[in-house]
This record gives structure tokens, C-alpha cells and sequence, in this order.
């Protein structure tokens, strides 16, 4: 029995490791969206006025399909100055933060395709003040057809509209899209590394043995992997 059990075993990893291999080898090319709700001309532009962390000016995406990944975000920039890239998930729980240097102005990209964020539904990504950085980089801003998804963040305060920033400071009128946009892959498009992400496998299979015949069959019942 116990010969046989590992007999099984080593076929079953066989079977995964074949598996594996026609996952990683037939999933479709990578399929790139954007998501920007600016129109790409910037009327104004938007700061906190000391950086300071905790200060943030964010906008809320959705995400054409879930899951996906997420590769870039680009931030339409003036006065190029260091600041943190931010993500949070839709519960505004944060997902990542890294600090930039941007050289020049105009929209400035930032890869964040080694940093395996999966969107399962909307998401922020911020510009956050760095102490570190002798001022903030202004934030482009559009008011030309405002989707009412771009946010001031204060320790103080919280996350507020930019309408209803401008509500409180006795504007009614005013609103704006922040210059974010966000670059995702649907996760069925993405080659996925095998190694070392893998958090668990569940396999189940089922084992027959036909009277004469010299090796097992192997019929696979279920098959679940979890990725990192
Ligand atoms: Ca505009």
C-alpha cells in the first residue's frame, strides 16, 4: 500500500508538473488597458502646500475587469520634486508605497508590474508628500468634464472630494480630475511566474488501474492553485 501510495504521489506531481508547464505556455498575450478620467489637457493644478506624510491627493479607479494587475500608474506632474507613489484597495487599506524622483514635467510613469497588486474591484492610487523633498510636485488638474473620483487626504481630515473641498471653502461649483492614471492586465492575460508564488496547491485525483495494464491512469478530479 504504502509503495503504491508513493507511486501515486510521484505521478500525481508529474501530472502537476505538466500542468504548470501548459499554464505558463498557453496563456494569451498580455492585454494592457488604461483607465484616466482626465482628458489630457490640465487647467489647473492641485498641492498640499508643506509635504508632509499623510497628505495625499488620490484617484479612485474601476477596473474594467476583475481580477486584473496592476503594471503603472502615471501622475501629470509640474515642479518635479520626490514624492510616494500610493495604492490602496477599495476599503482605502493601503497596498503599497514607494518613494520617486521624477526628473521632468509632464506625465511621469512608474512601473509597479514587480509588485504583483491584484485588483479584485476599485482601487486608489495617491501622490503622498515626502518630508524628505524640499517642496511637492504640483498635480495637474482637469475641470473641463470632472468624474467626482479625485480625493484631498489629510491626517487630519480624511479622504474628502475635491467638490466637496471646494464645497467647505465656499465653492460650490468646483470640481476636478487629478492627473493619475492607472495601466492593468486582466489576470487571465498575464504570464504568470510559477516560482516562487505558489501559496498552496489542492489537488484531488483519482487512480485506476485496469486489470493488464502495466501503469495507472491518472484521472485528475480538481485542480486549485493559489497564487501569492
Ligand atoms: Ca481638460
Amino acid at each position: 500500500m504504502i509503495t503504491s501510495r508513493l507511486h501515486a504521489t510521484s505521478i500525481s506531481l508529474l501530472a502537476l508538473f505538466f500542468i504548470c508547464i501548459a499554464l505558463s505556455t498557453c496563456l494569451g498575450e498580455i492585454e494592457e488597458h488604461e483607465i484616466k478620467y482626465d482628458d489630457g489637457s490640465f487647467e489647473v493644478r492641485f498641492r498640499w502646500a508643506l509635504p508632509m506624510r499623510g497628505y495625499m491627493l488620490a484617484v479612485r479607479f474601476t477596473p474594467r475587469e476583475t481580477p486584473s494587475k496592476l503594471f503603472r500608474a502615471s501622475f501629470y506632474i509640474k515642479d518635479p520634486n520626490p514624492f510616494i507613489v500610493r495604492v490602496f484597495d477599495n476599503a482605502q487599506k493601503p497596498l503599497l508605497e514607494i518613494s520617486v524622483r521624477p526628473a521632468q514635467e509632464g506625465w511621469y510613469t512608474v512601473d509597479l508590474s514587480g509588485f504583483n497588486i491584484i485588483i479584485n474591484g476599485d482601487f486608489y492610487v495617491a501622490l503622498e508628500c515626502d518630508p524628505s523633498a524640499p517642496s511637492n510636485p504640483w498635480l495637474g488638474g482637469d475641470t473641463s468634464m470632472p468624474d467626482s473620483r479625485s480625493y484631498w487626504i489629510s491626517s487630519e481630515k480624511g479622504w474628502r472630494g475635491v467638490e466637496e473641498v471646494a464645497r467647505e471653502e465656499g465653492n460650490s461649483n468646483y470640481n476636478a480630475d487629478f492627473g493619475i492614471r492607472a495601466v492593468l492586465v486582466p489576470i487571465d492575460s498575464v504570464v504568470i511566474d510559477l516560482n516562487p508564488r505558489i501559496d498552496s496547491i489542492i489537488l484531488t485525483v483519482l487512480f485506476i488501474t485496469p486489470i493488464n495494464y502495466p501503469s495507472p491512469w491518472i484521472v485528475l478530479e480538481d485542480l486549485f492553485i493559489r497564487f501569492k
